[in-house]
């Protein structure tokens, strides 16, 4: 049922750090071939950042951690896959089916196979609206109820980021903004909400984690990264490209899982291409800090 691929059973047995990588952002958050060119990419600088990259999905009914290079090329080649949450998962297992694992399924898939930190561009969270449709994402029940630290670079910005915020305060789940004051909105370094928390290295983001676990504290962590100043879209330039693609989802009766994946798909389209290749960039720099905490905590 879940298989580790050989490099994170090696890993594992000799406590090396791993940082876990999620499928969805593969699947239904990039199109062909940006995607698996960014998987690959995340996956070199979590090596190069000295740790051991495990990305999760899931083929023929079984949940792989760290996932071959064939494996991911075939996940970001197919048409059709699914997008699996927490109730999905076992479905997919009990259908012998593939796919891709969002949020909520990769850090459930980590937490199995015992890795503690998770990397991925932004995490789901209260869509605008939700008074009305209730559409909040899964990923905020996971992060109250499993104990990964997820490196985002803040809730992506077609959210309500407001409520998204107090969802995770209601839940009891720590933000950590890194090295900043301000909640990141993904492709903006700034949001205009205040960090629920702010902590300047991975050194005390790994000190933070460990006195959590040690208090018995059950959920995760969400450490929110900035996306670098240099390929930021300013908030103003993106913000009419927002408002212009959820009205079109709107007027569609887009809902459920497909809600985000059109968004990003129509708000790539929208910005000429700039929001993906922020989207591209802000992973990248997640990379980085994930296999420091990853190194951090094992230190
Ligand atoms: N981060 C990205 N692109 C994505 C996602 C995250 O840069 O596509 C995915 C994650 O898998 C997350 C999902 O769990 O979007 C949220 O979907 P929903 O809003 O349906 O819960
Ligand atoms: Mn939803």
């Amino acid at each position: 049922m879940l298989v580790a691929g050989d490099a994170i059973e090696e890993a594992r047995a000799r406590g090396r750090p791993i940082v876990a990588l999620e499928t969805t952002i593969v699947t239904h958050g990039m199109p062909y071939p940006q995607n698996l060119e960014t998987a690959r990419n995340v996956e070199r600088i979590v090596r190069e950042s000295g740790a051991i990259p495990a990305t999760i999905g899931v083929l023929d009914g079984n949940i792989h951690v760290g996932l071959d290079d064939a494996q991911l090329e075939r996940l970001a080649r197919a048409k059709n896959v699914r997008k699996l949450s927490r109730a999905d998962l076992p479905y997919a297992l009990a259908a012998g089916i593939d796919g891709s694992t969002t949020v909520a399924a990769t850090m459930i898939c980590a937490h199995l196979a015992g890795i503690e930190v998770f990397v991925t561009g932004g995490i789901g969270g209260v869509h605008r609206g939700a008074e009305k449709t209730f559409d909040v994402s899964a990923d905020l029940e996971e992060l109250a109820r499993t104990a990964v630290t997820v490196v985002c670079a803040g809730a992506k910005a077609i959210l309500d980021l407001a409520k998204t915020l107090e969802a995770l305060e209601t839940r009891g789940v720590p933000v950590i903004c890194y090295g900043t004051d301000e909640f990141p909105a993904f492709w903006s370094r700034s949001s205009g909400l205040p960090a629920p928390l702010r902590l300047d290295s991975s050194a005390e983001i790994a000190r933070f984690i460990a006195i959590k676990r040690d208090l018995g504290l059950a959920g995760g962590t969400v450490v929110a990264n900035p996306i670098p100043q240099s390929k930021e879209i300013p908030a103003n330039d993106l913000r009419p490209h927002i408002e212009a693609v959820i009205e079109e989802a709107r007027a569609r009766d887009i809902a459920g899982k497909d809600v985000t994946p059109y968004l990003l798909e129509r708000l790539a389209a929208l910005s000429g291409g700039r929001s993906l290749a922020a989207n591209v960039a802000l992973i990248e720099n997640n990379a980085r800090l994930g296999a420091e905490i990853a190194i951090a905590l094992r230190a």
